[in-house]
């Protein structure tokens, strides 16, 4: 069975950015114990064996606490380390493929910047797309044009899917975003290069949860 997955506020792990497999373990750790809902692997640098040191490990410590362990474009290292999820992008094998290799339990995540990467996928194989760059970012040198918020409804209204938003996203973006109707926000610099990730991790969550309340 598929697992649960909540997508408030969604840690995209930068190992490198957290300083190293370790900093990488410590920084998910407090991450999640301190509201982070969803945990995505994504080391564009990293050689497959060190991914999967990683994933095992993450896995490990992220399935007790019933937080799903997504991997960034690699089936196969999902596969190895039992992840929840595979996260591909636009340029990565093409979401039928992956869904036929993973099989049905296992989560789904596409990434999109435009209507037409909505129109020209077939989303209903996916569980939910992440939409981005929604603000400028430094983290992802090839990111496409930032998209602001009215671009970011757009796609929302494109599919009845569950939306994350990425992108530059700190406590003011979160708060906005939110209170644009998505689903949850991912972040890497905001926790992986925040100086108390725990902290950092409180901070978004109350945003969030404010901008929740103030919409409802
Ligand atoms: N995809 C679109 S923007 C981005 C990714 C992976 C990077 C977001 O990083 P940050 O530090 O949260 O702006």
């Amino acid at each position: 069975m598929k697992p649960d997955f909540d997508l408030s506020l969604y840690l995209v792990l930068d190992p490198d950015m957290c300083g190293g497999h370790a900093a990488a373990l410590r920084t998910a750790d407090l991450a999640t114990r301190n509201g982070v809902t969803v945990v995505q692997l994504r080391a564009p640098e990293w050689k497959k064996r060190a991914w999967l040191a990683l994933a095992i490990e993450l896995k490990a410590l992220l399935a007790p606490r019933g937080v799903p362990l997504i991997i960034n474009d690699h089936v196969d290292i999902a596969l190895a380390a039992d992840a929840d999820g595979v996260h591909v992008g636009q340029k990565d094998l093409p979401p039928e493929v992956v869904r036929q290799l993973i099989g049905p339990d296992k989560l789904l995540g596409l990434s999109a910047s435009s209507l037409a990467d909505l129109r020209g996928a077939d989303t209903a194989v996916v569980d939910y797309v992440g939409v981005g760059p929604v603000f400028p970012t430094g983290t992802k040198k090839d990111a496409n044009p930032v998209l602001g918020v009215a671009k970011l409804a757009e796609l929302m209204a494109e599919k009845s899917l569950p939306v994350v938003a990425i992108g530059g996203i700190g406590i003011a973006q979160a708060a906005e975003v939110i209170a644009a109707g998505v689903d949850g926000v991912a972040v890497v610099s905001a926790i992986c290069a925040a100086a108390d990730a725990a902290a950092a991790s409180v901070q978004l969550t109350a945003a969030i949860a404010g901008a929740r309340e103030v919409a409802a």
